[in-house]
């Protein structure tokens, strides 16, 4: 079964999958079904990671169901439940007991269950993939809001109540000498009590002797120097595992490990640093989409949309708009692609969304989430927030700037940024580190020309705070049908026709002296809600380069020509 990562998290702490085929209880009529009442609905069964809209049946269902399978325990032990993705909001219930709730596709989270008793068990997964007042982040929108479990889970068997929740790494470089603060979340499901830290990394060990590992958990830190070590970049993406273990009375009782790597980000004036060279960023903004399996994407297919990446020279993904998998971060690891990850918002256009009842703790969650899990990955070179929020109001300035301070101190060694489309009337410039624009010239903007386009738009925004800040070109493109041709015309929705398009906007922005970065929009088409059909035909939005089959379109070959160009000029920064 697949594992949640590309790599044993745990040596130590036994581990075992909860993929595979559950049942899937559907309301017998309309779309609410109880948990408890799940036999009194209709059973399908599906694989997991999986969403109900791989069933024909419920290719269009937005409502609820309840997930349910029966497992084994192998022993009686403190364990926990490790859900990396339920889409989108659930309560999971074992043996008919209420454990724990979670909002969000996109984040992971964990259930801890103090006294889990060897034999047979019964989890429930209820899940809802409905619009409304249960969400102010999953509304309808031009992506698919998928119901299941759309990404692994496991079942981790601790040998002792107290145990490590996990390791941060920060890597450092004084005067070309690395070094790395880590922080240590350490939590215990019984009583309070003391044990040994032994952290390794890097061929370096050190042991936090007598620690207090509390219930509601604490943190212990220490600095270690690495004399030896090789840089994170793309060119050479090395990574180190980071190792820690918890011991009491001399026995290991846990363990955990994760990959880092040796490598900083930052921004100076209007560059982007990558190991304090300046870098430029050019890929895709991609959703986690596929009409066989929705926003549950296999390994892989992750893996395959990643070789096309790289075969189109890309040297970056956009999550757009949402936390990613952590087996395609773990991949970006790996091959060395550089990541804006974001957290979960768009089209929350108006203040009106953003004053949503539960905006506020829903996004605190997810950056919480988003920051917390995904700290160590060097891929990551900066967060990012509210896609094409409310940036043009006052409120909405609230918004993005106490977000910015949370994800500022979850984790300081990142830049920050978001996209906007507020070209006119943007009143948060002066907050992330790096702006972020989407414009789409030459499609919904068909007069003048791109380059007289971004030079008004920096001109505009350097008086608001754009100056002196690098600018990435977050989001730009056209629309393409597969397979409609039209080389005498090139009517919209042609692929020769977006092929102008992304040959017109890449001419200009992948040699704009003021430009650090382009993510175009998008790398393969997605399936959109159905309120979006009128300007998304097949109610699809059609901007990707490949088609939702990953199917090249004609400007494939000219992405794959100004990337590959660009690439020789580019030198990472060791
Ligand atoms: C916006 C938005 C994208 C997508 C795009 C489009 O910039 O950020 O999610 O909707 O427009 O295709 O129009």
């Amino acid at each position: 079964m697949p594992s949640p990562r590309l790599f044993d998290q745990h040596v130590i702490r036994q581990t075992q999958s909860l993929d595979g085929v559950w049942e899937l209880w559907f309301p017998k009529q309309g779309t609410q079904i109880e948990p408890q009442k799940w036999a009194d609905g209709v059973c399908e069964t599906l694989l997991m990671p999986g969403v109900w809209e791989q069933l024909p049946a419920y290719k269009t269902y937005r409502g609820q169901a309840v997930a349910r399978r029966l497992f084994t325990a192998k022993k009686s032990s403190p364990a926990r439940i490790v859900f990396k993705g339920v889409s989108h909001t659930c309560r999971i219930l074992l043996d008919g007991k209420e454990i724990g709730f979670h909002h969000n596709a996109f984040t992971p989270f964990t259930l801890d269950i103090p006294d889990l008793t060897a034999g047979e068990h019964e989890l429930l997964v209820h899940i809802s993939n409905e619009h409304g007042e249960i969400s102010a982040l999953h509304i309808p929108n031009d992506y698919y809001d998928y119901g299941g479990i759309n990404r692994p889970a496991e079942l981790q068997y601790l040998r002792n109540p107290a145990f490590i929740e996990w390791v941060h790494v920060t890597p450092r470089r004084v005067g070309g000498r690395w070094s790395a603060n880590l922080v240590a979340k350490l939590r215990t499901l019984g009583d309070t009590t003391t044990a040994d830290l032994v952290l390794k990394l890097a061929g370096e060990e050190t042991t936090l002797s007598g620690v207090s590992i509390v219930p509601k958990g604490g943190t212990v830190e220490a600095d270690m120097t690495f004399p030896d070590v090789t840089s994170w970049n793309p060119d050479h993406p090395q990574l180190y595992f980071v190792e820690a273990e918890l011991r009491v009375g001399g026995d290991v009782v846990d363990d955990w490990r994760d990959r880092i790597g040796f490598r900083t980000t930052e921004v100076d004036g209007e560059k982007i640093l990558l190991n304090g060279q300046p870098v430029f960023v050019m890929g895709f903004n991609r959703h986690e989409d596929h009409p066989d399996w929705g926003n549950a994407i296999p390994y892989e297919q992750i893996w395959k949309d990643i070789m096309l990446f790289r075969d189109m020279g890309a040297n970056a993904l956009r999550t757009c708009h949402y936390p990613n998998d952590e087996r395609m971060l773990d991949l970006c690891d790996e091959l060395g692609i550089l990541v804006w990850e974001e957290n979960h918002a768009r089209g929350l256009f108006e203040e009106a969304k953003i004053k949503h009842p539960k905006f506020r703790e829903q996004c605190e969650k997810v950056n919480e989430e988003m920051v917390t899990e995904h700290f160590n990955r060097p891929c990551i070179i900066m967060w990012g927030i509210l896609n094409e929020c409310a940036s043009h109001t006052e409120y909405g300035r609230e918004r993005y700037k106490e977000q910015f301070e949370q994800i500022k101190a979850l984790d300081p060694s990142r830049p920050t940024t978001y996209a906007s489309f507020r070209y006119d009337d943007d009143v948060c410039q002066d907050l992330p580190d790096i702006a972020g624009w989407n414009r789409y010239t030459e499609w919904y903007k068909r007069d003048g020309t791109v380059e007289d386009d971004i030079n008004a738009l920096i001109e505009r925004n350097e008086t608001r705070g754009m100056k002196d800040k690098p600018l990435i070109m977050s989001e730009f493109g056209g629309g393409a049908l597969p397979g409609f041709h039209d080389p005498v015309r090139q009517a919209l929705w042609s692929e020769e026709r977006q092929d102008i398009v992304l040959q017109k906007n890449l001419e200009v922005y992948m040699n704009h002296p003021r430009n650090s970065g382009v993510f175009i929009w998008q790398f393969c088409d997605c399936r959109v809600d159905e309120g979006f059909a009128m300007g998304r035909p097949r109610t699809y939005n059609n901007k990707g380069i490949v088609d939702e089959y990953r199917r090249p379109k004609l400007a494939y070959g000219t992405v794959q020509k100004f990337f590959r160009e660009k690439v020789k000029s580019i030198r990472y920064g060791e």
